[in-house]
């Protein structure tokens, strides 16, 4: 299956934080792939792979990137896709830095940013789903699923004591 989204980000160090959009993704079916794609870097990669992503049958992308965290807004600003911003934390800040650089986009260029860390990955994956399921109908089957089975698990363990 040709991937509908693209999963990259600044360094291979930021693959704890994204895998749980990876981990989503299949969960709910959707074809992805995983690249490492730094602003700082690689920046001629980052322009091809955001220049041709829509060309290469992508429609949402998931940057995750941290410190100055370029990667999401240069993403954004070189395609009309989608780009779903995930601040990873830092050490030096725990990802104060990485949020503001990923949400402070001045208008024009909009990148959909999401909680710092992996609550933010997998929300950043819901997300994509989210957008998938207005046109991908087994999409929107496996995210009402996802949902579903969400609250059914809160729903059947109501004591907080028992493990
Ligand atoms: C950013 O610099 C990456 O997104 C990563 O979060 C941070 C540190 O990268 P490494 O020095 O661990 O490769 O570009």
């Amino acid at each position: 299956m040709k991937p509908l989204v693209g999963i990259i980000m600044g360094s291979k160090s930021d693959w704890e934080t994204l895998q749980p959009a990876a981990d989503t993704l299949q969960r709910l079916g959707i074809a992805f792939e995983t690249r490492v794609v730094s602003a700082h870097r690689t920046p001629d990669l980052l322009f091809e792979y955001a220049e041709k992503a829509r060309e290469r049958g992508l429609e949402v992308i998931i940057a995750g990137a941290g410190g100055a965290a370029h990667l999401p807004g240069m993403t954004a600003a070189k395609t009309s896709l989608p780009v779903l911003g995930v601040p990873v934390q830092s050490k030096m800040l725990s990802g104060i830095d990485s949020l503001l650089s990923i949400v402070q986009m001045p208008a024009g260029i909009p990148v959909g940013t999401l909680a710092i860390g992996q609550a933010g990955a997998t929300n950043a994956a819901l997300f994509a789903a989210s957008i998938l399921a207005n046109k991908y109908e087994p999409v929107r089957t496996a995210l009402d699923k996802f949902r579903a089975d969400q609250t059914a698990t809160v729903l059947a363990n109501p004591d907080p004591s028992i493990t």
